[in-house]
């Protein structure tokens, strides 16, 4: 069978998606191993207890396919106000002054897979509003 370079571009694309599959399981299994054999002493415990915390944190972030959005942009730009526009809520305190925001806050989505016909669709959830995600 000889290959088109169509064919031979698939092929590479498939070995990459593959590859990058394979690296985020090895991330995830690193992780978990890391985290479930720690042996370390209550005052080691506290002392490193904001870094094990981080890793529990991304190892969430692997596990659950968490995407994260942040705004950045120049003060009084309406970072505040868009965020808040899209979560349907006033979680984060927006106003006329520069500098109204002078921590970074977060906010959880929650990713809901619906039926809708014959395709299944995920949508991201907040209070009453939807944001369609992936169809
Ligand atoms: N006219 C208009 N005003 C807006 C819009 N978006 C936000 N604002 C107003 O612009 C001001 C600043 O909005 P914020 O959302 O607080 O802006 P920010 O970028 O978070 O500001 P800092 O946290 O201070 O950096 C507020 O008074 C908002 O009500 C918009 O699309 N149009
Ligand atoms: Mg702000």
């Amino acid at each position: 069978m000889s290959w088109s370079s169509e064919d031979l571009d698939g092929a590479i694309a498939d070995f990459t998606e593959i590859q990058t599959a394979i690296n985020y399981h090895n991330a995830q299994e690193t992780l978990q191993h890391l985290l479930q054999n720690l042996d370390l002493t209550s005052q080691e415990q506290q002392g490193l207890e904001t870094e094990i915390d981080q890793l529990a944190q991304m190892l969430n972030k692997l596990e659950n396919a968490v995407l994260q959005i942040a705004a950045f942009g120049l003060v009084g730009r309406g970072k505040s106000s868009v965020l808040n526009a899209l979560l349907g809520k006033d979680l984060f305190q927006t106003g006329a002054l520069h500098g109204v925001t002078t921590d970074i806050g977060q906010a959880d989505w929650q990713l809901l897979t619906e039926t809708i016909g014959d395709g299944v669709v995920q949508r991201v959830a907040i209070a009453d509003k939807k944001i369609v995600i992936w169809n």
